[in-house]
């Protein structure tokens, strides 16, 4: 620990060195089953750039929790507070229910004993129906607080805006799962740079501080999280590539593998234990007793287990203790390493299966292998780590990082290297692939199935992101739907290999407009394709591509050019074929998109013509078509309107807490006020009796008394109006009081001062007169007249305060006497500025005039300059105007 603590350090620091400084600060989040854990890249300087964002609870990772109890709303470490109390309100496991179908999600929650009252939604999704005020979140939305929480810890931690985040994910994340994580953060108001798969977040945190220019290697990460475990196959290497003239060494690393099992991880383990105390339980009661009925218990034997699991990684016995079980029994019991190692027999064989996997399928042997870095709390576990030992024949295992830190860490490193503001100078080339392969198929009227209606579109570990192409040749609108391409190998808990559908409209109308024209190929579709970085596949754009072949009149060349005037034409059109793809609309209806091309380039070639000729021309139109998003089922996205009012909800929602938070601050106000004040009226009881009657402060008192009373009875729940209109009554009365008593002593204290100023005052004026003759003697004149005036309002104000009683309010005020002193000091101080004048120095007049006649000059000139100038170049574009116009006619298009 303590030398993977130095290791951090060490990378850090060397990190301070190479990033270069700018004012912002963009975060990681890794979003696990049960935590979270915030990173923040932050370029303030004295900050190490790279850190954890700690909680309100100075840890370094954070419960991934909701909870709704009496009409609050709760996230993090204040609503697992509440876990074993009311279990069926503290929403978890958020993670790992996204985008999945209502049964699976309700086998999954029965399996955890997690007693939410969940709904089907309109998608087949599950939402959730909070009892208290009969609200519904989905899924999305729970997960929205939580991502929002996470990004006001790097926040809070960084004191600066956060708004930028890569988010981590783990590979098995299918397409709604990323999705519908995005649209969370869209809901939170973050802004995903990118997602990112743990492995890679891993796999950087790993490479970011080595060399590979001595020889690549191949390194597997082997993860056992709580919910899931994969092992991840990354190969590490260098290559030189020239950078300002010097060659540098770029180092990279490629994951070339990876292989998962998503329902296996230490919160299995934990529910064998579960499972067995529960018996234990009930053969300990007997009667018929099942202590599984009651959720609650449940809830807090689980929370007992994960301890007691802990205590097994270091010892051999570990005892479990849980008061006030069910029906008010306590349960105590122990439990043997060996006896928890049996309840999990068949767990461990399992746990290899990835790791095999991975190895199989890269045709590597073990010993190819240059390391196995085991990270996630899961590894931690004696057996597991004796089976990976026993399988990988090496005595010791690579821990090199820090298990719960390297994936947020490494994705921090991500979010540095794809934000604007900040620069990486360390450079480690990443290059990560799709979890999944994808095909795509084609249905509709007409449209027979063979092999081009279904074609794999992206291959198993395809690099990310990246762009595909399909062209296919149909003549009436149809459907494309992507589809995973293994129905074996899908997502947990997803039933159907089909994740989007789209309608492509338009290509009908496109047909029947067009076909009377010459074609000269058959109208293709043109489908677009894109798999983003966060492994997001979609259909982007689709176009029909029309070709046509005309006859149209162009200029006669002189021969020797109309040979090469023909070739430029050709590669005129094809040149718009290209650009007419990357843009849009603007050039597909224009008659003039290709006709504009190829003028220019005969303009070049051309200025002397010997009248027209026919040519026949082939031209390809892009008619965009409409995609039509139609997916349906548990994954598909949150339409516009529910995404509308999901962020309506959520901010209500955090208006509430802003409200609560408030209300707990002005009751803390109040209370505290009330504590102060009824410890002062005791203590300087004999100061106030100068200052106030004996009514006044009992009055006092009494109100006092009466709002103590208050806060601990109906003011308990009162609402933030309620604690401030009683805060401002009691400032009301004691703050005359309080006032006049702080006046007791301030307001002589004052005087004293005001006098001893004005004393000062004289000498400072006579000073003047005396040394700074240059000074302008009414100003300083003003200063005495002021001075006696305020000498005057003293002594007046001084007087009168005598024969006023010090029970009501003062004649006069400190700070009255303090405004004047100071007014008085700012004029002295604006008199003391007045500089001294320099004395004149004597230039002969003839130089004075030569150089300002030198001035003269050349502003004259310039300007006549700038005017010759501007005359020339307006003659010029005329001139060049004249020969570009050129009679050859446009070709014209009757689209
Ligand atoms: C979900 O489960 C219910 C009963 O448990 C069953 O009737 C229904 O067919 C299931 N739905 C799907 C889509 O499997
Ligand atoms: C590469 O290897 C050589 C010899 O094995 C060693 O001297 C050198 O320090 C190594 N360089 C790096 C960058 O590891
Ligand atoms: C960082 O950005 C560069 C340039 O876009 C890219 O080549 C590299 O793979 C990125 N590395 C990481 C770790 O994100
Ligand atoms: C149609 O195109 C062909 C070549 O593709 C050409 O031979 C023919 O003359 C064209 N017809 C018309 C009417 O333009
Ligand atoms: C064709 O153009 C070239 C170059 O512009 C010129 O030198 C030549 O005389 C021209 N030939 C005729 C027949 O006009
Ligand atoms: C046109 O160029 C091609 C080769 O580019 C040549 O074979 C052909 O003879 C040329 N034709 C004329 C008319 O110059
Ligand atoms: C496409 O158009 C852009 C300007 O819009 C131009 O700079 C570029 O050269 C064109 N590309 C081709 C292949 O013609
Ligand atoms: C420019 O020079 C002429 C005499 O040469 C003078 O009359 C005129 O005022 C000058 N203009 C400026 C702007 O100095
Ligand atoms: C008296 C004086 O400073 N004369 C200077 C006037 O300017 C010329 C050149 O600009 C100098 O050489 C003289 O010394």
């Amino acid at each position: 620990m303590v030398s993977n603590f130095f290791k951090l350090m060490l990378v850090l620091s060397v990190l301070c060195l190479v990033i270069s400084p700018s004012h912002s600060a963009v975060s990681s989040i890794d979003l696990g089953s049960e935590w979270l854990k915030v990173a923040v890249v932050n370029l303030k300087p004295g900050q190490s750039p790279i850190s954890i964002a700690i909680n309100e609870m100075s840890k370094r990772k954070s419960p991934g929790l909701v909870a709704f109890q009496s009409r609050s709303r709760l996230i993090g470490e204040e609503a697992a507070g509440l876990v074993a109390r009311y279990p069926d309100k503290v929403y978890s496991h958020l993670r790992d229910i996204l985008g999945k179908p209502y049964n699976y999600t309700r086998d999954f929650l029965d399996s955890m004993y997690l007693p939410f009252t969940i709904l089907e939604d309109s998608r087949g999704a599950v939402h959730f129906k909070i009892n208290d005020d009969a609200a519904i979140y989905s899924v999305e939305e729970l997960l929205a607080m939580i991502l929002g929480y996470a990004v006001n810890l790097a926040e809070f931690h960084s004191k600066v805006p956060v708004k930028d985040a890569v988010i981590a994910v783990p590979p098995y994340f299918g397409q709604a799962e990323r999705r519908g994580l995005l649209q969370a953060a869209q809901l939170a108001g973050v802004n995903v740079l990118s997602l990112i798969n743990e492995h890679s977040g891993a796999a950087l945190q790993y490479g970011i501080d080595k060399d590979f220019s001595n020889g690549s290697r191949h390194v597997i990460f082997y993860d056992m999280g709580s919910s899931s475990t994969y092992a991840a196959l990354v190969h590490y290497s260098s290559y030189t590539a020239k950078e300002y003239g010097k060659t540098v060494v770029v180092n990279q690393f490629q994951v070339k593998d990876v292989r998962w099992d998503p329902e296996l991880g230490g919160q299995n383990m934990e529910l064998r234990l579960v499972e067995y105390f529960a018996d234990e339980f009930n053969k300990q009661v007997g009667k018929g007793v099942d202590v599984r009925e009651s959720s609650k218990a449940m809830a807090k034997l689980k929370k007992q287990v994960k301890r007691t699991k802990e205590i097994l990684s270091a010892n051999t016995v570990a005892p479990i203790s849980v008061e006030s079980l069910y029906n008010d029994r306590d349960f105590r019991s122990t439990i043997t390493r060996e006896k928890f190692e049996e309840l999990s027999e068949d767990l461990w064989e399992k746990s290899l299966i990835p790791l095999k996997e991975v190895l199989k399928h890269c045709d590597l042997k073990v010993d190819e292998i240059f390391a196995v870095e085991l990270i996630g709390g899961g590894t931690r576990v004696p057996k597991l780590q004796a089976k990976l030992q026993e399988f990988l024949g090496r005595k010791d295992l690579d821990k090199h990082l820090d298990a719960d830190e390297a994936i947020v860490l490494g994705a921090a490193l991500h979010a540095a290297n794809l934000s604007d503001g900040i620069k990486l100078n360390r450079k480690l080339g990443m290059v990560d692939g799709s979890s999944y392969g994808y095909v795509f198929e084609l249905d509709g009227p007409d449209l027979v199935k063979d092999e081009s209606t279904r074609q794999l579109l992206v291959q198993r570990m395809k690099k990310l992101p990246s762009k595909m192409f399909r062209s296919i040749i149909h003549k009436k609108d149809f459907e494309v739907s992507l589809a995973y391409e293994n129905e074996d190998l899908l997502p947990p808990g997803v039933t159907s290999p089909i994740f989007a559908q789209y309608i492509v409209a338009g290509l009908t109308d496109a047909n029947e407009k067009y076909s009377s024209r010459n074609l000269s190929a058959p109208i293709k579709t043109n489908l677009h394709f894109s798999l983003s970085r966060s492994g997001i596949l979609s259909l982007d754009r689709a176009e029909a591509a029309i070709e046509i072949s005309e006859w149209v009149e162009v200029p006669k060349k002189n021969l020797t050019l109309e040979n090469s005037t023909t070739a430029s034409l050709n590669i005129a059109v094809e040149a718009d074929a290209k650009n007419a793809s990357e843009e849009s609309n603007d050039n597909l209806h224009a008659d003039g998109g290709l006709s504009n091309t190829s003028n220019s380039n005969v303009d070049e070639q051309n200025t002397m013509d010997v009248g027209t000729e026919r040519k026949l021309r082939k031209r390809t139109f892009r008619v965009p078509l409409k995609i039509v998003e139609n997916t349906m089922g548990p994954g598909r996205s949150l339409s516009k309107e529910s995404l509308a009012e999901a962020r309506y909800k959520l901010e209500e929602l955090d208006k509430k807490d802003a409200e609560r938070r408030r209300t707990a601050e002005l009751k803390n106000n109040l209370e505290g006020y009330v504590y102060a004040n009824k410890e002062k009226v005791l203590e300087s009881s004999e100061e106030l009796g100068q200052i106030s009657t004996g009514e006044e402060r009992q009055s006092f008192n009494d109100k006092l008394d009466e709002v103590q009373e208050w806060l601990y009875t109906d003011g308990e729940d009162a609402s933030a109006t309620e604690f401030q209109e009683r805060l401002d009554m009691l400032k009301d009365v004691g703050g005359p009081m309080f006032f006049r008593l702080k006046e007791l002593t301030a307001r002589p204290a004052a005087v004293e001062n005001a006098r001893r100023y004005l004393v000062e005052l004289q000498q400072i004026v006579r000073g003047w007169k005396t040394n700074n003759s240059w000074l302008p003697e009414a100003r300083i004149d003003e200063v005495l007249s002021d001075a006696d005036m305020f000498k005057i309002w003293l002594d007046e104000k001084e007087a009168e305060q005598k024969r006023t009683s010090g029970f009501s309010t003062p004649a006069f005020t400190s700070e009255e006497v303090y405004n004047k002193v100071f007014s008085l000091q700012e004029k002295v101080s604006s008199i003391n500025r007045i500089p001294k004048p320099k004395p004149k120095i004597e230039r002969p007049m003839k130089n004075e005039t030569e150089s300002s006649g030198e001035n003269v000059t050349p502003s004259n000139s310039t300007s006549e300059e700038y005017l010759n100038q501007s005359n020339q170049s307006s003659k010029d574009s005329d001139s060049s105007s004249n020969e570009q116009v050129d009679p050859e006619p446009k070709a014209h298009d009757e689209l």
